[in-house]
């Protein structure tokens, strides 16, 4: 079978021909109005940027190259022995729109687990930073700092062409996922587990396998099982959401992948996008503490309404495009269903039980546009039931995961030559004048 690289190789032409075709022919196309409403409102449902990899459809959620989440589950390879959606092969489909076969994960995985050690400098930059320093100020900061080997840089310092920016590009891109693991680890083992040894990355373990392994839970197949789900889950979910569009707007200047990505999780720690989950967590707990064990769904619509009354969002809920049930957070309820274990954890209870509730209490508020659950809503508190308690750790794991669709944009970008993103911003006195026009 082709390599990841071979295929690439093969599927970009057509694409580069299919975006010139389109430019060429139909660039004074209009595609649609801009409204006062996108300029003052974050620009929500303003098509402007091109993003391949993922389409996000308000009612039925993402597709990525056109594949639903239960289509991925159906033909995305597992682990060997494993039920889940390997990350590997998800980010084989993302970067190539080809589902991959089982040899051709193995052997990405062989190739990721190869390159995942890290640099010594990278690991006493680590391990100098406070206990006390967000984990996702921590992945940030080490992120940029890989790109002290840049191949990317190296290369455009020495002057590539324009063609070859994106081989360079991937083998950055490649390289940090694969460092992600040992570095997300050490994170939290330097935070949460001080002193304890990490064990070195096994060459024959996928991914999370070893990201599992290295947090310290790689004998609970169960929790690697979900690690493996969710981090594929959340590769990518179109490119106007915050994290995803900075790195491509980090990137349209052409700095490198990790200078890209660093400020993406600059973005994901925000309590309105990634750190969501944490929040989640704290206030179904809260909830849990105020409630007691046994709690009726009246109890839950008035804790609800508490919430909602004292002017916080209720967590987990709503989503800037979606306006039906999360996909991601269906198959993240069918992952606990088909475990006894995760059917009777109280604290899984009661998100099913919340779940069956706020939608009519968000209704009733009137404000949402969408009442429904997000992704959010029940990720954390699986981590929390299988002993992975430390909440301020939980968007780590998301920033693992959403290397895989970010980077995957930025190969693609260097590889149709996107330019330099630059918006044009308008003031307030031009709007007036703006609307004042018949
Ligand atoms: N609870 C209460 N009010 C909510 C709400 C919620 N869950 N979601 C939205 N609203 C309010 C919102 O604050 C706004 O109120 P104002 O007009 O007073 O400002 C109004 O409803 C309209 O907002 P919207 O258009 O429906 O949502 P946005 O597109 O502006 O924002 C979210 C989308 C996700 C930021 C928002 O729904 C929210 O704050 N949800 C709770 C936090 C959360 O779960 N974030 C995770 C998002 C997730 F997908 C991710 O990135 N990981």
């Amino acid at each position: 079978p082709k390599t990841l690289r071979e295929t690439l190789q093969e599927v970009i032409p057509a694409k580069q021909e299919q975006l010139k075709k389109l430019k060429t022919e139909h660039g004074n196309t209009v595609v649609g109005d801009v409204k006062v409403d996108n300029i003052i409102g974050g620009m929500r449902g303003l098509k402007a940027m091109l993003w391949d990899a993922s389409v996000l459809d308000p009612i039925e959620g993402i597709r990525f190259h056109g594949l639903s989440i239960p289509d991925c589950q159906k033909v995305l390879p597992p682990a060997p022995g494993g039920k889940e959606i390997l990350p590997e092969s998800m980010l084989w489909l993302l970067l190539t729109g080809q589902v991959p076969t089982p040899e051709q994960t193995l052997g990405l995985s062989r190739e990721l687990a190869e390159k995942g050690e890290l640099p010594k400098f990278l690991v006493e930059l680590v391990d100098s930073f406070p206990q006390t320093l967000h984990p996702m100020t921590q992945l940030s900061m080490a992120v940029a700092a890989l790109n002290h080997d840049s191949s990317f840089q190296a290369a455009y310092e020495k002057g590539i062409k324009k063609t070859e920016y994106w081989t360079h590009t991937l083998e950055d891109c490649i390289n940090l996922i694969a460092r992600l693991p040992a570095l997300a680890a050490r994170i939290y083992r330097n935070v949460y587990k001080p002193g304890t040894p990490l064990p070195a990355i096994n060459k024959d373990l996928d991914l999370v396998g070893n990201y599992s392994n290295l947090l310290g839970y790689g004998d609970n197949e169960s929790l690697t099982e979900y690690l493996r789900l969710y981090i594929a889950l959340h590769g990518d979910h179109e490119g106007g959401n915050a994290s995803a569009h900075t790195a491509h707007l980090v990137g349209s200047t052409l700095a490198d992948p990790y200078l890209a990505y660093s400020a993406a999780l600059s973005a994901l720690a925000g309590p309105l996008h990634g750190l969501a989950n944490q929040e989640v967590l704290r206030w179904q707990m809260a909830m849990q503490k105020e409630l007691g064990s046994d709690v009726s769904l009246e109890q839950i619509k008035e804790y609800l309404w508490k919430t909602l009354k004292s002017g916080q969002v209720v967590p987990g809920y709503g989503h800037g495009v979606l306006r039906n049930p999360d996909p991601r957070f269906i198959a993240l309820q069918e992952f606990c269903e088909t475990r006894p274990e995760l059917r009777d954890s109280p604290i899984i209870k009661l998100v099913q039980q919340t779940f069956q509730v706020a939608p009519d209490v968000l209704k009733e508020h009137g404000k949402t546009k969408n009442p429904y659950p997000n992704v959010d809503a029940a990720s954390g508190c699986v981590l929390y039931h299988y002993g992975l308690t430390e909440f301020k750790y939980y968007t780590v794991i998301f920033g693992v995961s959403r290397a895989l669709g970010a980077l995957t944009q930025l190969v693609w970008a260097r590889a149709l030559g996107l330019p330099l993103e630059r918006p044009k911003s308008v003031s307030i006195d031009v709007l007036q004048q703006l609307v004042k026009q018949p």
